[in-house]
């Protein structure tokens, strides 16, 4: 693939670069599922159904095992998100289970930063009487936990932390997606919804990208929209890999989504091109909203976006007119999740849009659904834990999705000397939620941190204590309720038994923590009986479940039949909010710049980031197959938009030194006309600082340390996109 040079002025035509899209594709994806459907030579293995661990998604598969030892794993055709398939991180990840750089015992610090192995009862009783002084002196508020929620994780870590008495628990979601799902509620009054785009006529992608930020269910339905003639129009700064499956990329100027969705609601305004029977039953403060938004014409929107109005106006019209079988997709991450200060509006308007549009629970539209939850189980055998304490940061964040929290009030609290002991759970939090510097400061200053992984992370490094977990493929965990028009219960299961035997699985690990901190009688059950008891209390098949890994629960429901049940103050949709009011904010959705913007032309770019179809989070750095690819195309590399580059006498592939208020870093350039020439944009899986994890050691930029720690304003969101940085070209 040749690069080619975009100006900026047909940057702003927007067409230009559509051609370009055009001209230079993307690697199919017609690859990618062809390699699913490999040869069989299944006979005389023991077929195991379970789920992958690699990412949130986790997709079902059939692991093939072979004299004890795992052979091959095939996606699970009845698995709701991988549909028979699995992306490359799902098959290359399931290296870990024999992976040499696994934890193999428990460790403890020497409090020099020397790690040695003892025992797991002198873990549990050291770290038992710890929290026991802690509870004494500080009461349960001084204790926390944080983790990237898993099928366990989620209700043991929980569970743990409740019986405690402390409410401090927190995901990892403030550098994921906690802007997004804290402007829906405000909204909606739901976290999330999902674009139909298979049956959809127009949708517009902002900023997520199916191809990189992989789901496979979601990556096969890019396939399927096409098919359909579904059109589709890429919004984000850099061509993604999903643009090959678009009409248009319109590459933004980072941080300024939000002015565009306001002018494409101006106009659906301006000319009545809204849906008034739903406006009129369903929404609350369309009026006073509605006589704000005149200033946000596409006219004004151009010079902010880069995207002249001449194509901001026909967006609106084209989604108005394949209404309501059009819509404003959802996002994840990269581009509203948690970016900029003005993600959680950038939310809002979105919604906005939607909602004119007229599109919710509407086929081909934008579908709010939920998953089946377990019904109560017996009090007696799983016994309610004490009440607990207000969770810390919800005073700071009130505008926060209260489910994750904001995991930023942990730092902030353990600095204000509130929070004195913490325990992580499958999560890399020091690397990867905000500034690792300010997340080390506020670690020093606990007497108690604890880390249960299975590798050697930057988090683990700063920890007491490292708890070592059997890999995903080594244990059973809890049911995963996932569903839309059909409730399903996924089963993951043990594969192999375990190869490291001094590892343990996070229900024993934490029913054995229970007990060592006297809170052992909120644990008195195993696994299998509270499996069996969530399976139950939905009146699920469990034969088919363990059989089969997936098994419906509830009966079918026709998702397009009713518009949602807004669990919103007003009872409405939101174009206003009074809670935003009632905590100093502006309650109509308007425009909010980008907290900082980076003077053009002087050498100055925002440094924004995204995933790479193989490499999850931190996670895969010490994988040797996912980073021998890395390798093999310096997928490392920083972009920069190609004559940016040559105006500053940087050629594709030179060293650059790129410099934040924070960090300065040195890695080579890929110099490319698929990128906005205001952004610098680096991949986020790299950059790893941990020696025992060598595969990854040293490649590439760790992002976040060139991210100042700032929560965003009531939300705790980590605005991982508001960074300004230098390039320059360095000698080699
Ligand atoms: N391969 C892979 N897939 C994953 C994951 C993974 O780690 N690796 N993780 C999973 C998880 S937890 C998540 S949250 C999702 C994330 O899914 P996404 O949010 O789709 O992923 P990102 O690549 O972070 O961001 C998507 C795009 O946003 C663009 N972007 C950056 N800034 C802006 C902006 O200001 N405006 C616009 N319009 N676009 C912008 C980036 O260039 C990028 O192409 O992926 C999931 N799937
Ligand atoms: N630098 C950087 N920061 C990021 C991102 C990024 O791509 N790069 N992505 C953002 C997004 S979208 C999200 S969702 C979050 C994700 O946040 P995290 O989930 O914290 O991300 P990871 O860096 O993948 O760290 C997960 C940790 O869990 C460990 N782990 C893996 N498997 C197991 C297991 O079976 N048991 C246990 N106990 N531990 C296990 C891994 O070794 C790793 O240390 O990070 C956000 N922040
Ligand atoms: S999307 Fe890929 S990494 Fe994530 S669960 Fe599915 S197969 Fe695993
Ligand atoms: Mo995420």
């Amino acid at each position: 693939m040749r690069d080619k040079t975009i100006s900026r002025r047909s940057f702003l035509v927007g067409s230009a670069a559509t051609a370009a899209l055009l001209t230079l594709g993307v690697n199919s994806m017609d690859n990618w599922l062809s390699t699913q459907a490999f040869a069989d030579e299944d006979t005389g293995m023991v077929q195991v159904p379970t789920t992958c661990n690699a990412c949130s998604n986790k997709c079902g598969f059939i692991a093939y095992v072979k004299d004890g030892r795992l052979w091959k794993i095939k996606g699970n055709p009845l698995h709701p998100n991988s549909k028979g398939m699995l992306c490359a991180r799902g098959h290359g990840y399931a290296q870990i289970v024999y992976s040499k750089y696994r934890i193999t015992d428990p460790l403890k610090n020497d409090g020099n930063g020397n790690f040695k192995a003892i025992s797991w009862n002198q873990a549990y009783q050291e770290i038992g009487e710890k929290v026991q002084t802690i509870l004494t002196e500080k009461g349960p508020e001084a204790l926390a936990l944080i983790e990237d929620p898993r099928p366990n994780g989620k209700y043991y870590s929980h569970r743990f932390i409740n019986a405690l008495g402390s409410g401090n628990y927190y995901h990892h979601s403030a550098a994921c997606n906690l802007s997004f799902t804290s402007g829906n509620l405000l909204s909606m009054g739901a976290s999330g919804y999902s674009s139909d785009i298979t049956s959809s006529k127009f949708v517009v992608f902002i900023g997520r990208s199916y191809a990189d930020g992989i789901n496979p269910k979601s990556a096969r339905s890019l396939v399927t929209a096409r098919e359909n003639g579904t059109k589709i129009v890429f919004v984000d700064p850099r061509l993604n890999n999903s643009a090959n499956f678009g009409a248009q990329w319109l590459p933004i100027n980072p941080g300024t989504d939000l002015a565009l969705v306001l002018a494409i609601s101006n106009v659906l305004v301006a000319n009545n091109l809204y849906d008034a029977d739903f406006v009129a039953n369903e929404t609350y403060g369309f009026d006073e909203w509605s006589a704000a938004i005149g200033q946000y014409t596409p006219q004004w929107a151009e010079p902010i976006t880069g995207i002249s109005a001449g194509v901001i106006k026909q967006l609106a019209l084209d989604l108005a007119a394949a209404a309501p079988q059009s819509a404003i997709a959802e996002t994840w991450r990269g581009a509203y999740g948690c970016s900029y200060q003005n993600s959680t509006e950038c939310a809002r308007a979105v919604n906005a849009v939607n909602a004119l549009l007229g599109n919710f629970n509407k086929k081909g539209g934008a579908l709010i659904t939920s998953p089946p939850k377990p019904g109560s189980l017996d009090p007696v055998k799983f016994p309610a834990t004490p009440k607990a304490t207000e969770r810390l940061g919800s005073v700071d964040f009130p505008l926060a999705d209260d489910g994750p929290g904001s995991n930023l009030a942990v730092p902030l609290y353990a600095k204000r000397g509130i929070i004195k002991g913490i325990f992580f759970y499958n999560s890399n939090a020091t690397m990867g939620y905000s500034n690792p510097q300010a997340w080390a400061d506020a670690l020093s200053m606990m007497d108690l941190k604890v880390c249960i992984d299975v590798q050697m992370s930057e988090t683990a490094h700063l920890c007491d204590y490292v708890l070592p977990e059997c890999s995903y493929l080594e244990r059973t965990e809890l049911p995963d309720f996932l569903g839309a028009s059909q409730g399903v219960a996924c089963a993951r299961q043990k594969v192999v038994d375990l190869v490291n035997p001094n590892t343990r699985s996070c229900d024993l690990i934490y029913g054995q923590l229970a007990e060592a901190c006297g809170v052992g009688q909120y644990f008195q059950f195993n696994l299998d009986e509270l499996i069996e008891a969530q399976l139950q209390s939905l009146g699920a098949d469990i034969d088919e479940y363990h059989e089969k890994g997936v098994t419906n629960v509830g009966d079918p429901v026709d998702i397009y039949a009713q518009v949602p049940a807004w669990k919103t103050p007003s009872g409405k949709f939101q174009f206003k909010s009074d809670l935003m009011a009632e905590h100093g904010l502006e309650p109509l959705i308007h425009w909010i710049p980008p907290k900082v913007m980076p003077q053009t032309g002087n050498g100055e770019f925002r440094l924004i980031g995204g995933k790479q179809a193989i490499h999850s989070h931190q996670m895969t750095t010490a994988n040797e197959a996912l980073m021998a690819i890395t390798e093999k195309y310096h997928m490392e590399r920083a972009w920069i938009n190609a004559a940016e580059a040559a105006k500053l006498g940087i050629a594709d592939g030179d060293l650059i030194e790129i410099t934040s208020t924070e960090n300065s870093v040195q890695v080579h350039c890929k110099a490319t006309e698929r990128l906005n020439p205001t952004a610098i944009w680096i991949p986020t899986h790299y950059g790893c600082s941990s020696p025992e994890l060598k595969p990854g050691y040293g490649v590439g930029i760790p992002w976040m340390s060139m991210i100042p720690f700032q929560p965003e304003e009531k939300v705790g969101a980590a605005m991982t996109h508001e960074v300004i940085v230098k390039v320059r070209k360095v000698d080699e």
